[in-house]
């Protein structure tokens, strides 16, 4: 897939902020830090587009943009960071299910986590959640550059076994430091933008 134009359309925390439907969505979700506006800058070949943050746990929004006036991808808040506020944790569950449940054109969620480490209780809970929506099968391990080839294999059996995988379900690797994976993660995103383009009508596996 080659990235012709990229715009960012607004950031949102109620149904009534989010942009008009009709346009199909993919979603990234993950940890805060685990490397999910890196990834979103990588993909669309932009240096500040989703920014990047040493300062995690900022972003408390779910931010729009559009690509290639044909699609849109969705940079969904991180969770697990202990340092934001009670209030604001409490919201992002609702945030999330209003989110998740109710939107049509919401195509796949890919879920971002660390290569470096076995799936956290919350990034299964986020994976399961993703399962019951029929928005799984879509997974992308981060920041493979820390870890060696050897590791590498055991590592992501260690994130199929924990997260369930089915067989069919994928996990790539990606580096945003050695800039590897994202040809992969691309073309995954337009296997699922043509399936969609081909039968409009089955968005979602679980549907029907
Ligand atoms: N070594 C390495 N660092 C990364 C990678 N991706 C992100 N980072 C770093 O991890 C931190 C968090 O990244 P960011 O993209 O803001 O994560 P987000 O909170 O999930 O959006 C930043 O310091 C990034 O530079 C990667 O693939 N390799
Ligand atoms: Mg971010």
């Amino acid at each position: 897939m080659i990235i012709k134009s990229v715009e960012f359309l607004t950031s949102a925390v109620r149904k009534e902020q989010y942009p008009p439907e009709g346009v199909p969505e993919i979603a990234f979700a993950g940890r805060s830090n685990v490397g999910k506006s890196s990834l979103i800058n990588l993909l669309m070949n932009r240096k500040r587009l989703a920014k990047v943050s040493q300062n995690p746990g900022k972003t408390r929004t779910i931010n729009f943009f559009a690509v290639n006036d044909s699609f849109r991808i969705v940079d969904l808040p991180g969770y697990g960071f202990a340092r934001v506020s009670k209030a604001e944790a409490e919201k992002w569950g609702p945030m999330m299910e209003a989110y998740l449940s109710g939107r049509s054109d919401l195509l796949k969620v890919v879920q971002l986590v660390d290569i470096r480490h076995a799936p956290s209780a919350q990034d299964k809970q986020m994976y399961e959640y993703l399962q019951y929506y029929g928005l799984d099968g879509l997974v992308v391990a981060t920041k493979a550059d820390k870890i060696g080839r050897s590791e590498l294999n055991r590592n992501l059996a260690v994130i199929r076994r924990e997260l369930k995988l089915k067989k069919t379900d994928r996990v790539i690797p990606v580096s945003a430091l050695n800039k590897t994976g994202t040809e992969e993660v691309l073309s995954a995103m337009e296997e699922i933008l043509s399936a969609n383009r081909n039968d409009p009508t089955e968005t979602r596996e679980g549907d029907a």
